[in-house]
């Protein structure tokens, strides 16, 4: 029997190991906590011991408790602010669009500023900032100027990203994936059709398995013939299991509470759902994914941990009626932007979080595995803004 040392108790204190059900030794990186598993309602870590033995049951609580799921979501987002030029490569357009900017800028003078603040306006609109969002921009840059505290070109520039960034960080609660307290974590990836879901969510598993992360993937979209085996491929590629639709006729809600039950039982971290495509505006197939989010709630009370919505960031303004016809049916807890290896409509990202104040939590940079980066708004508007 090994060693039980309980944090909770003065220290050097052994005890007794509860019965661990599920016990698991995955590494989640080299020096952290090396397992959770559920003990009634106590979280139960281990770790291997100075000796090299491993030390079983120290217990987490309170102050002291290492959330493995909560750090996972940490450790999932660390940032790539290095690789601006290859994060949004595909916002040449808008960057043209926005080089106006400067031109406006240089000959600004305080007496011509309402003909250049319309302008200004102008050149937002046409970068895809929503009509709202572009005119409270320049709205608050106005307020500076009539009072005095922006006097040049180069300070109204600087002024203009700061009110993006605030608008991009403001009020959205935290970049990070949100993975609970309880395993599994479940996440939903949903979106229209086309967008890059499939293709997101295997990458996602792939960033998942790099730190060691025993990953379920639920192949939701019963609809399109071959995008189960799409997922199939994914999961092959990232070493993860996966759970098929079976049947003739198989509804995508009880294929996500099959996983989700599954996952319960076989102790997995991670559960990532996949979804059919679906058009923001069809009422019987937004009240499907309601259905399969209702399935997957009842299959675990905590679950899901996170709705994300997938957006093709080359889509323009009609990312905003498809994130407010989400969050409004099923409630989205994040965006993932694909695609900005593409031409990629920048403007209209900051008018969704503005409007939505719903975080952006990662950008799609490519097909491949790993072109998946966390989201940083502070790296967005430099690369909006060279
Ligand atoms: N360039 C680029 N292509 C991407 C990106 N993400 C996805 N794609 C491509 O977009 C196409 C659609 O991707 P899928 O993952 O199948 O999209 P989906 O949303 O699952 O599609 P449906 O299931 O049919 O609704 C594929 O060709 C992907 O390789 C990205 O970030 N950049
Ligand atoms: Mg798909």
């Amino acid at each position: 029997m090994a060693t039980m040392v309980n944090l909770s108790a003065p220290s050097g204190v052994v005890v007794q190991p509860p019965q661990l059900k599920h016990q698991d030794w995955r590494s989640c990186s080299a020096n952290a906590v090396r397992l959770v598993a559920n003990a009634g309602s106590r979280q139960w870590c281990s770790s291997p011991s100075s000796s090299g033995r491993r030390v079983f049951g120290v217990r987490c609580e309170g102050g002291q408790r290492v959330g493995f799921l909560g750090r996972l979501g940490r450790v999932i987002k660390e940032k790539a602010k290095s690789d601006i030029q290859l994060l949004f490569s595909g916002f040449s357009k808008t960057r043209e669009n926005l080089a106006v900017v400067d031109e406006l800028l240089t000959y600004w003078n305080l007496d011509e500023s309402e003909s250049i603040l319309d302008e200004l306006e102008e050149v937002l609109l046409v970068s895809d900032f929503g009509p709202k969002t572009a005119l409270k921009i320049v709205d608050t840059i106005r307020k500076d100027i009539l009072a005095g505290r922006l006097k040049s070109g180069p300070q109204i520039k600087e002024a203009l990203k700061k009110n993006i960034f605030k608008l991009l960080t403001e009020r959205v609660t935290t970049t990070e994936l949100q993975l609970g307290n309880s395993r599994p974590a479940v996440l939903m990836i949903v979106g229209v059709n086309g967008g890059g879901k499939t293709t997101t969510l295997g990458k996602l598993a792939n960033r998942f398995k790099k730190e060691g992360v025993k990953v379920l993937m639920a192949a939701g979209d019963t609809f399109r013939a071959a995008a189960g085996e799409q997922l199939e491929v994914w999961a092959q590629r990232t070493g993860s299991e996966i759970v098929m639709a079976e049947g003739p006729k198989p509804r995508p809600a009880a294929v996500l509470s099959q996983a989700v039950r599954r996952a319960v039982e076989e102790d997995f971290d991670v559960v990532l759902c996949d979804t059919s495509g679906r058009l923001h505006t069809n009422y019987n197939l937004m009240e499907e994914l309601r259905g399969c989010k209702r399935a997957v709630s009842k299959a675990l009370s905590s679950a899901p941990n996170e709705v994300l919505l997938v957006l093709d960031g080359t889509t323009g303004l009609n990312m905003l009626a498809q994130a407010r016809e989400f969050n409004q049916v099923i409630g989205v807890t994040g965006f993932i932007l694909t695609k900005l290896d593409g031409t990629a409509r920048g403007g209209c990202v900051v008018s969704v979080v503005d409007e939505l104040s719903i975080p952006v939590k990662f950008v799609g940079v490519g097909e491949g595995i790993d072109d998946l980066q966390p989201f940083d708004a502070q790296s967005f508007v430099d690369a909006l803004f060279p």
